[in-house]
């Protein structure tokens, strides 16, 4: 399929370490993938679903210890601990590669080793990144097809000489939970996963390349990666905005990316178009904006919580070609269910761990971070510039978490610098989407806590000289919260679709045709500029939604010197200078 040396000569040298009993090279054909689909269903890796209701889905369970991302068991090996920073695990690469080459060693035997080729990005886009992943699991291989575009295509995109690919290696080994490991060696462009099963830590194209090893190269080369969403949002002249969302995981950003406009928008002729629900490429481009692609070619998106009301485009995309993972099955018609769906859970089913279910017992049938992996294309309001080699250029970026009290519903950065430092503040409720305690506030700059590839302090610093080359092309940067809460702990906010209420203001401001009044924080909207007609929602609500109170504000800025002070000299100076700034607004 290739005859690029590099590839081949690695190649050759994983296959010594991991002795497969066969290799399968993977063309992306539609033939090659039947037969994997047979062979998982045969085995009982996956599970068929209704062909009729839901064409071409299946299902699958992970083990019950492996169900989310790992974070305490994901290590960032760069070549020295000062590069991968305060906020990674880091182990000396050469004690790592030993350690984990053990595991590794012979992991293949009595298996069969896929090689995936696959490109992140549109085939021939610039913006475009190669990564070959080889691996014992047809279910990495059914998904990767799904996310990435997967086959000889990759091979071509890369070349016959070129070196630049991602070399990443996964087995499940014996999903043994104390020898799971997520390792990156961002200086050799090499992933290493090994005793897990589970999407993040699995689908190597995603978390770890796209945003783990492509921050290290962007960082190196000058773009940026980063974990957004890219939605476009067309008014009623036809008119188009593109803007970027970071909300961490769990957060809202397939939400926010395939929102439907409530009905008075539709009506005037606002409509949301999705390039992408998780990951943004970005570049300068040749007229000096921030151009984006979405490197994927699907979504691995949370099903609890999707239905038609939340999100009928996500539910809508997962109706065929999908694979369901860790959610409940309708035995009376081979459908898949999960909390949040509607208010009918089957009463003949199977939860997540295929154990037969009682819906009235009060336990959940779907664990709380299953997932759909579906195509891109299914999806109704895909963007017609999905597949745009050059991407589309962005006029605001927006940060966001799951806070219930500080963060007002939405307030402008004064300036690109001010922005960074807004992301680089960003704190958030802990989810599902990692193993660990849920629900703990911690600080998450950029939604990139996880996913940095490199030292934080380098990468606030590259944000800072982005600012730079983009200028006063810069896009406007914006901070949002749907979940501030009230005092019985209900969200006051209604968001999903009304979301767009927000997004409205976001965009006049970048058009420059909304007001703001200046608040220490940054700019807010004038409350009556956050149109509420048609909801549940008074204004003094809204008020209330943007009151920035000064006393919770005083304590964030004593956890943000807290969080400041993990980077050292790292730290850049224009951030410290932001923070004063902030804490002489509050002593106004
Ligand atoms: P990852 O795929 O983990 O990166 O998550 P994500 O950021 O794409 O989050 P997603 O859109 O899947 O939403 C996660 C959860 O948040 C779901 O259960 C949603 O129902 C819920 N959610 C999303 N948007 C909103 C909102 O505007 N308000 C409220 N209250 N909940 C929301
Ligand atoms: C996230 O956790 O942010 C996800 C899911 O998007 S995973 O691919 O598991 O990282
Ligand atoms: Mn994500």
């Amino acid at each position: 399929m290739t005859n690029n040396k590099n590839v081949l000569n690695w190649i050759e040298e994983m296959k010594a370490l991991v002795k497969p009993d066969k290799v399968v090279w993977i063309d992306g054909s539609e033939a090659q993938l039947n037969e994997l689909r047979k062979e998982a269903l045969s085995t009982g890796e996956m599970y068929e679903l209704n062909q009729e209701l839901l064409p071409g889905c299946l299902l699958h369970r992970t083990a019950v210890n492996d169900v989310a991302r790992v974070e305490d068991r994901t290590f960032i090996c760069s070549r020295t601990k000062e590069n991968a920073g305060p906020t990674n695990n880091w182990e000396d690469p050469k004690v790592m590669y030993d350690k984990l080459g053990k595991l590794f060693d012979g992991s293949m035997q009595g298996r069969t080793m896929y090689i995936i080729p696959y490109c992140m990005g549109p085939i021939g886009s610039p913006f475009s990144k190669v990564g070959v992943e080889l691996t014992d699991s047809i279910y990495v291989v059914l998904n990767m097809d799904i996310m990435t575009r997967m086959g000889t295509k990759a091979f071509e995109h890369l070349g016959d000489t070129s070196n630049d690919f991602v070399r990443g290696l996964h087995s499940k080994a014996q999903l043994d939970q104390e020898n799971r490991y997520i390792v990156h060696f961002p200086e050799d462009n090499t992933i290493w996963s090994v005793n897990s099963g589970y999407g993040g830590n699995v689908l190597l194209g995603k978390k770890c390349f796209a945003l783990r090893i492509a921050s290290y190269q962007a960082k190196m080369e000058g773009w940026m990666a980063e974990h957004m969403l890219i939605l476009g949002l067309e008014n009623p002249k036809g008119e188009i905005t593109y803007v970027c969302a970071a909300f961490p995981s769990a957060c809202g950003k397939t939400n926010l990316a395939m929102m439907i406009p409530p009905k008075k928008y539709l009506d005037e002729g606002y409509k949301v178009w999705t390039v992408g629900d998780d990951i943004a490429w970005l570049r300068v481009g040749p007229d000096g904006r921030l151009w984006a692609i979405n490197p994927e070619n699907g979504f691995f998106g949370v099903a609890p919580g999707t239905n038609m009301k939340s999100n009928p485009n996500a539910l809508l995309t997962t109706q065929k070609g999908t694979i369901f993972t860790n959610v409940v099955l309708n035995l009376d018609n081979d459908t898949v269910w999960w909390e949040g769906l509607d208010k009918n859970p089957p009463k003949n089913a199977l939860d997540w761990t295929g154990k037969k279910w009682d819906c009235t017992d009060g336990s959940k049938g779907a664990h709380p971070n299953s997932r759909f992996t579906a195509p891109a294309c299914n999806c109704p309001c895909l963007s017609s510039e999905f597949n745009n080699p050059n991407g589309v250029p962005i006029s605001a970026i927006i940060f966001g978490g799951r806070r219930a009290k500080t963060a007002p519903l939405v307030y402008q950065a004064r300036d690109w610098k001010h922005g960074v430092f807004v992301g680089s503040t960003m704190a958030s409720e802990t989810t599902a989407a990692a193993a660990g305690a849920v629900g703990v506030v911690r600080r998450d700059p950029m939604a990139m806590l996880p996913f940095c590839g490199y030292h934080m302090g380098d990468y606030f610093t590259h944000w800072l000289e982005m600012g730079e080359k983009l200028g006063d092309k810069a896009p406007k940067i914006f901070n949002v919260n749907w979940f501030r809460t009230d005092d019985e702990g209900h969200f006051i906010w209604p968001g999903f679709g009304d979301n767009m209420r927000v997004l409205n203001w976001i965009v006049n401001r970048c058009k420059g045709t909304a007001d703001a009044v200046e608040t220490a924080i940054g700019y807010e909207p004038k409350p009556e500029d956050i149109d509420v007609e048609g909801l549940d929602v008074t204004l003094e609500t809204v008020k209330d939604l943007l009151s920035v109170d000064k006393d919770l504000w005083k304590e964030e800025v004593k956890g943000i010197h807290e969080f400041y002070g993990k980077f050292g000299d790292k730290l850049p100076e224009e951030l410290k200078h932001q923070l004063s700034v902030l804490e002489e607004n509050l002593n106004k």
